[in-house]
């Protein structure tokens, strides 16, 4: 592909700043997860997975080095070809497990991660170029659904689309609901999804993979005023604010807050807006819920799929949810 790809996500500046102004105008103030992810975000983030305390990335890693050989055979059942789209791949370091033990096995598939950021998918192509040489990979720049349905016209293969790593997490189950419907009308009869989530566990081991003692997690937090500084001409103080974890175990609800450690006043200058906080203020950053297969039953259910397989880790920390579009 000789298409130019950007350095990083870029979103208009008008939508980002709107969406942030309706959040710190809000009562209580929230702000997206979503806009953690400029560069020194993926950074950090990278630096989440390598942490003791983050178990999630580990415990599907080793679901994928476990059950590799279950996996491909559903994928390809009957040994017809299949198109292996992902959304948001990241780096592939999981992915790549699945990829590699593919090819050894000459299944008859492509790999077409997804993602909006250019610079994402140009890093993971050149790395599995070297990697995996022989390896059909198809980058795909562009928002999920988009993609997928342009997709829909092309031939009659199989989708298979992996959504790892807990991302599902981030959304509400009313939200997650819209999601995977959305994804199963942009799929054919007889495709499948396979889903992380992070199971309900101990509560101590949840909120210490969100609250790291060398606090890597808690600079991801501040990292999203850092970015409004930078971007929006913010005047956020980061000595004024801390950042605070909670986790219900009833709900599965984990959630990332900031604190308004003073009564304060911040200005953002691309907007012209300034936002009263007071002191003990929290805004809401980010939730990343917990399941059980309950909930993962529901959610496969409500949104026109059915499930396959549940594949755990040893621990059963983790499950990665194989479904079928019904
Ligand atoms: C990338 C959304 C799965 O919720 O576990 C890690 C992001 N936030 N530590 C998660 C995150 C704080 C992560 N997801």
């Amino acid at each position: 592909m000789e298409k130019e790809l950007n350095e990083e996500v870029l979103l208009p500046t008008d939508t980002f700043a709107s969406e942030i102004d309706a959040g710190l105008s809000a009562n209580p103030k929230a702000i997206s997860s979503r806009y953690f992810y400029d560069a020194e975000g993926d950074r950090l983030f990278q630096k989440i997975m390598q942490l003791d305390e983050y178990y999630l990335s580990r415990a599907e890693y080793a679901i994928f080095k476990e059950h590799k050989e279950l996996l491909l055979q559903y994928f390809a059942d009957q040994r017809t070809a299949f198109h292996l789209m992902e959304f948001g791949a990241g780096d592939g370091w999981k992915t790549k497990v699945l990829l590699r033990h593919f090819i050894e096995q000459h299944a008859k598939f492509d790999y077409r991660p997804i993602d909006i950021s250019g610079n994402v998918l140009q890093e993971l192509e050149s790395s599995l170029k070297t990697e995996l040489p022989s390896l059909q990979v198809q980058g795909m720049e562009g928002e999920y659904f988009e993609v997928l349905n342009q997709m829909q016209k092309t031939d009659g293969q199989r989708k298979v689309v992996l959504f790892l790593g807990s991302n599902i997490g981030n959304f509400r189950q009313h939200q997650a609901i819209s999601f995977l419907s959305s994804l199963r009308a942009s799929l054919n009869q007889g495709d499948m999804v396979l889903i992380g989530f992070d199971m309900k566990k101990d509560p101590h081991v949840i909120r210490n993979a969100y609250d790291d003692a060398s606090g890597v997690t808690r600079d991801f937090n501040m990292n999203l005023l850092k970015r409004l500084n930078i971007e929006l001409g913010a005047n956020f103080d980061l000595t004024k604010f801390k950042h605070y974890q909670s986790y219900d175990p009833q709900s599965g609800e984990c959630r990332s807050y900031l604190i308004s450690l003073a009564e304060q006043e911040v200005t953002m200058q691309a907007i012209g807006v300034s936002y009263y906080f007071k002191k003990w203020e929290p805004i809401h950053v980010e939730i990343s819920r917990k399941f059980d297969f309950e909930t993962i039953n529901e959610l496969a259910a409500s949104s026109g799929f059915g499930v396959v397989k549940n594949l755990q880790d040893t621990d059963e920390y983790f499950t990665d949810s194989l479904w079928v579009a019904t």
